[in-house]
């Protein structure tokens, strides 16, 4: 039987427009997704949008749109961002869709028929822009002398009868789950701050309110709407049809990996496996955090008018060198900002100098001197076997890297062996063995050829599209893409298409750059 994968995305709230913040969490999991999909898993990727909670109601009313339209606009244009993005997802929910709405309401009859449901009533203070009550201690107090969230948002005193989960009694069953699965929270800091938020110790969580509308209804008390987290958290589940335990997509559950950015690492490694052992449903493999993007060494935010849309740096950079850089600059787990120098420099070095120059220096003279043609495998020297042995590790240290999430550490095994081919190549010089010795000069740039197809292979998930293009180029078929075609020599003979520039420099428009 093939093995499942099952990644998430979260799903993006859409009181706002997608920025590159999203893209980044949504790319990162279509590395994961591409990447076990070509080591031969069956994967299920699903993303899809936040859609209740009052925010999203407010942003309704201040728009003068009709709440369920706005939801759609916005979601769809989340979804325009994938596509855009080449976000290969299999499922995109919404949870305004009525599949959703059972499923949420499902597990809630599930965790309350369990007992872990009370009604109470609401005393604190609420930040409505964090969707979040904090507790006295929590708040930060402004030099102005108010009050606001440790996040700087403002709160209000709310009071309000409220339904709550019996979160409190999930404390140590959560902090045992966390010693006996050490890669269940990653990185290791994170871990380490969850835990250490847990040990302090939890209060019952309000899961419920009765101050606005635009919301799941709780199941038999239809005054109250679903806490929006409850709500949304539950959507790893209704894409897969739960509450039907055998609809077929339940297969993939538990989940492999949530990913999620570091701001929400609290809902989905404590409220999430509480409320899913509450239902008596087995936890996700691993809630995997990516770290936070600056803009040019600011904070991204609207007031500041700084945010980013992903498809604008695409129009101005190309599409695989805007994923690439997003993967490359910083170990993924860590914050990183996004500057044109250091964009601009990656893309011209590793992309157009390492990478492309490469294999345009292979390609070309593959056209030029052996007539487009593959020349057959040679017996290896040494120095050929070297890097072939370097290249045919590739699969097995992805598979290592993507087991732990390294995203970036791939990335790096991978450019290891591309400089390897580079000094080969200066190394072999096959320019000058054209007319010393024409065999050795075939041989050398079959190895090359080889090299670069794996190179090629294993980078298929982080840059889809030129990678598709260089296999192409490289004579490679679709059938012979994935990791276990790579055991497979390609016969020589084979006629190569005239070969075509993969990332052109980026040359400043103006001179200013
Ligand atoms: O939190 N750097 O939705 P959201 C890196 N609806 N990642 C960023 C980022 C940045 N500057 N800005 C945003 C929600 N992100 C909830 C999720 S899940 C059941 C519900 C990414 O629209 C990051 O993944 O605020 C973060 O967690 C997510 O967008 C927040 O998206």
């Amino acid at each position: 039987m093939t093995a499942r994968y099952y990644v998430t995305t979260p799903i993006y709230y859409v009181n706002g427009a997608p920025h590159i913040g999203h893209a980044y969490t949504s790319v990162a999991a279509d590395v994961l997704a591409r990447f076990h999909r070509l080591d031969g898993r069956d994967v299920l990727f699903l993303t899809g949008t936040d859609e209740h909670g009052q925010k999203v109601e407010q942003a309704a009313q201040a728009a003068g749109v009709d709440t369920q339209a706005f939801t759609d606009r916005i979601s769809g244009d989340f979804r325009a961002m994938a596509d855009a993005m080449n976000i290969s997802y299999d499922d995109y929910i919404r949870t305004t869709e009525p599949r959703h709405k059972q499923a949420a309401q499902s597990l809630w009859e599930k965790v309350a028929a369990n007992g872990h449901i009370y009604l109470d009533a609401y005393e604190g203070w609420y930040a409505l822009r964090d969707e979040c009550f904090y507790s006295e201690d929590e708040l930060v107090t402004r030099p102005d002398g108010t009050k606001v969230a440790p996040t700087g948002a403002p709160v209000e005193w709310l009071r309000e009868p409220s339904y709550f989960f019996r979160l409190s009694a999930f404390q140590d069953r959560l902090l045992e789950y966390y010693e006996s699965h050490p890669h269940f929270i990653g990185p290791e800091a994170r871990r380490r701050e969850i835990t250490s938020f847990v040990k302090q110790g939890l209060r019952d969580l309000s899961v419920s309110r009765t101050s606005f509308k635009w919301g799941i209804p709780v199941p038999n008390d239809p005054d109250h709407v679903m806490y929006v987290w409850f709500d949304a958290l539950a959507n790893y589940l209704s894409a897969l049809g739960y509450p039907d335990m055998a609809a077929p997509k339940m297969a993939y559950w538990p989940a492999n990996v949530h990913l999620v950015g570091k701001d929400i690492i609290r809902f989905h490694a404590v409220y999430w496996p509480a409320f899913l052992m509450a239902a008596g449903i087995e936890l996700p493999h691993a809630i995997m955090s990516n770290g936070w993007w600056t803009i040019e060494g600011e904070k991204m935010s609207k007031s500041l008018g700084n945010v980013v849309d992903p498809r604008d740096l695409v129009a101005e950079f190309g599409l695989d060198p805007v994923r690439f850089f997003l993967l490359r600059e910083v170990p993924f787990g860590g914050d990183s900002d996004l500057n044109r120098r250091s964009l601009i420099n990656r893309l011209n070095v590793e992309l157009a100098n390492d990478l492309g120059n490469l294999a345009q220096r292979t390609l070309s003279q593959i056209a030029r001197n052996l007539g487009g043609v593959l020349p057959e495998r040679p017996i290896l020297t040494e120095d050929d076997a070297g890097l072939l042995a370097q290249a045919s590790l590739l699969p097995d240290l992805l598979r290592s890297q993507m087991s732990r999430f390294a995203l970036t550490d791939g990335l790096e095994e991978v450019w290891k062996v591309v400089r390897a081919c580079n000094s080969y190549i200066d190394r072999q010089a096959p320019w000058t063995l054209r007319k010393t010795d024409p065999e050795r000069m075939a041989a050398v740039l079959r190895v090359l050829h080889d090299a670069i197809r794996a190179i090629a292979t294993v980078l298929q998930p982080y840059m889809p599209d030129s990678m598709g293009k260089l296999l192409t180029q490289l004579s490679v078929n679709d059938d012979e893409r994935s990791f276990l075609a790579l055991d497979t020599a390609l016969p020589g003979g084979r006629v190569l298409p005239a070969p075509q520039g993969l990332f052109p420099r980026y040359v400043a428009p103006e001179s200013s750059e």
